[in-house]
């Protein structure tokens, strides 16, 4: 196994709820290393870019709308095969169908408000990673 990396974002419900704390907390007790963080906001303008590739799908607008609706928390990680253990930590799409323990399924209520945002492949983890972060602020 490689060490790679991968992106997250604790989107705006989980930080308005106040899963900031536990969702690093279960992040880095899985292993991962933070190698960049970011309290921050996206504008439509920049929601709206960052998920440009979901622009045809039926809930772009209010993903958009979504997403920039409050603060988020940007990351960058790293650790051995970071994308799909990642994805195994946060579980499904919809936190109906995510596996208990995971974070969807603790900090999630709905598909559209799903707590925790994570790459599904290393070209857009390295993508999104350069969406938020210089090269200066990854250490
Ligand atoms: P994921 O990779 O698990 O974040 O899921 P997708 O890339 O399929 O979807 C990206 C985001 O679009 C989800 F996090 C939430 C939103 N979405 C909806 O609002 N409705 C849907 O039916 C599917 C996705």
């Amino acid at each position: 196994m490689t060490t790679n990396r991968t992106f997250t974002m604790i989107k705006p419900d989980a930080v308005a709820n106040g899963h900031i704390g536990a969702i690093i907390n279960d992040i880095t007790a899985t292993g991962f290393k933070i190698i960049a963080l970011k309290y921050t906001k996206l504008t439509e303008e920049t929601a709206g870019k960052f998920y440009e590739v979901h622009k045809d799908r039926p809930f772009y607008g209010d993903l958009v709308s979504f997403m920039s609706s409050g603060p988020i928390v940007a990351a960058i990680l790293e650790k051995d095969n970071a994308i799909e253990d990642f994805r195994n930590l946060i579980g499904a799409t919809n936190p109906a169908d995510a596996a208990e323990g995971t974070i969807r399924q603790k900090y999630a209520k709905s598909i559209d408000a799903n707590a925790v945002h994570g790459s599904d492949s290393n070209e857009n983890a390295a993508i999104e990673g350069d969406f938020f972060f210089t090269a200066a602020e990854r250490f």
